[in-house]
């Protein structure tokens, strides 16, 4: 038999996987292909993939033999068992050092469980995050691989140079151990949620608030994308409202209001809420998405619950219009700054050591979050790796400094007209949270003190011989009830 000439292999000939072979290929790296269904292969070979290098595979065993050493196999199959099923597949043709990667969808706690697994087996495991759609498979994706650090240095061209390139840039790099790379595309859907979420309430407050149609309002959102806010999301909408369908009329008036979601948004709010970070904009997007689904029960209360007499916007429109940029782009700039606190949090508590600049470079281009304010959070972290909140570097506390008079006026404007806000009116309450020393969660305390006896501790300046620094304090609050303190009760 001849010596193998495979650089890598890949399973799983959906048009993800085909994508990303193409790319692959094109830049030089000669790839062994394979599926479940044998039949997709010779199909691809003879359609989409006649005249490149790639090699085709009709058994898993012809798959690992046709591959050099270290051995890199790329699965792009369905997330869940049958991840776990191929690695099983895999292992009796597999030596030391060689390298399973997975660049699907999986939740980063399997990808954390596959690292452990197939580090006691002496093999190497990698579970990239892989964005951008197909159209970023087949010419440059955002590439967020993390999993066993010793098999980075080996995957580390194929890689680079798969991915989408800005600046010179791949926007690839080592994400973090175990599940990091799982885990941070996970936070990349959120922040992707979140970004879709602020542009359809920039959309709602010119449509229905002054009353633009889709044309004026994509004229609008291309101006907005040669400044701050420039990036693939605003493009797309822009070309989205300036559609029309073929009377003529923009198609998205006639789209259902009804969002649709795989799962990966929803992801990130429940580990906000388990990692007990305030993740609010990612978690009002998916509950706006939510509200958008139960659209018959809205249709009903639309008849029987009315809002504000609507009144005729009387200020300067143009002005108005500023704001509303500035409002979109401090609420991103919150967002982020929330994704970023989430995904430092969940580094210290599974000891990860994530490469920030990294996460916002590998965004940068080819994923769907792409945008040049990634490339200001990149400069960020590359000038602080350990960045408490983006809001404390130089560059962001300007910029949300010089959009908060704007970002105010839009949300009361739009309170007044009754047009929901709900991830634009969350980042700033997170906005005046954050900024305040004094929250009142002295009442909280105070509450649960009084009616579980939870106790709570005196402010620092405030102590006195009743009120103790550092210790648990239990009033009698009614003169009723014992003194004893609780440690069990709810709330
Ligand atoms: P198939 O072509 O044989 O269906 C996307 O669905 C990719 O994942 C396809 O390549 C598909 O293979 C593969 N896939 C989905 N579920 C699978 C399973 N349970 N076992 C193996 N491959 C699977």
């Amino acid at each position: 038999m001849s010596a193998p000439t495979g650089d890598i292999g890949l399973i799983g000939l959906a048009v993800m996987g085909q994508n990303l072979i193409l790319n692959m290929n094109d830049k030089g790296f000669n790839v062994v292909c394979y599926n479940r269904t044998t039949s997709k292969v010779d199909a691809f070979l003879a359609n989409e993939a006649k005249g490149t290098k790639v090699q085709g595979s009709h058994s898993i065993q012809e798959l690992c033999s046709k591959l050099k050493t270290p051995r890199k196999i790329i699965l792009l199959v369905k997330a869940g068992p049958a991840v776990d099923d191929f690695i099983k597949q895999l292992e009796p043709y597999l030596e030391k050092g060689d390298i399973v990667i997975d660049g699907g969808n999986s939740h980063y706690p399997d990808s954390i469980r596959r690292t452990h697994e197939l580090e006691a087996k002496g093999l190497l495991f990698v579970g990239s995050g892989v964005s951008g759609g197909e159209e970023g498979a087949r010419h440059g994706p955002s590439l967020m691989p993390g999993g066993s650090p010793a098999a980075w240095p080996s995957i580390k061209e194929i890689f680079q140079k798969t991915a989408a390139q800005v600046n010179g840039e791949p926007c690839c790099d080592w994400v973090g151990e175990t599940g990091a790379g799982h885990y941070v595309k996970m936070v990349h859907n959120g922040i992707e949620y979140g970004d879709m979420q602020l542009i359809a309430e920039a959309y709602d407050i010119l449509h229905r608030g002054l009353g633009l149609p889709e044309d004026e309002i994509a004229d609008i959102f291309y101006k907005w994308n040669t400044g701050v806010l420039d990036s693939f999301l605003i493009d797309i909408t822009a070309n989205i409202l300036k559609f029309k369908d073929d009377d003529g009329e923009p198609l998205v008036s006639k789209i259902l209001d009804q969002a649709g979601q795989k799962g990966t948004g929803k992801w990130t709010a429940i580990n906000a809420l388990d990692a007990g970070m305030p993740v609010t904009l990612i978690g009002e997007a998916v509950f706006a998405r939510c509200l958008s689904a139960i659209k018959a029960e809205r249709t009903r209360a639309s008849k029987v619950i009315s809002g504000p007499q609507k009144e005729a916007f009387r200020g300067d429109k143009q002005q108005f219009i500023d704001d509303l940029e500035q409002a979109l782009y401090a609420s991103k700039i919150i967002s982020y700054t929330q994704g970023f606190m989430l995904m430092r949090e969940t580094a210290k508590e599974l000891k990860w050591n994530l490469n920030y600049a990294g996460i916002a470079q590998m965004w940068r281009g080819g994923c769907i979050i792409k945008s040049v304010f990634l490339g200001d959070i990149t400069a960020a972290y590359q000038k602080n790796g350990q960045l408490e909140s983006l809001l404390f570097d130089d560059f962001f506390n300007k910029a949300v400094h010089k959009a908060q008079p704007g970002w105010r006026r839009i949300i009361a404007q739009a309170v007044l007209w009754g047009i929901p806000t709900p991830a634009f009116s969350t980042a700033l309450a997170f906005f005046d949270g954050y900024r305040s020393e004094i929250v009142p969660a002295n009442i909280l305390q105070a509450q649960r003190d009084y009616f579980g006896a939870h106790t709570f501790k005196v402010l620092p300046g405030k102590e006195n011989p009743r009120l103790k620094a550092g210790e648990d304090i239990h009033v009698n609050w009614t003169g009723r009830g014992g003194n004893v303190s609780a440690s069990s009760y709810s709330a």
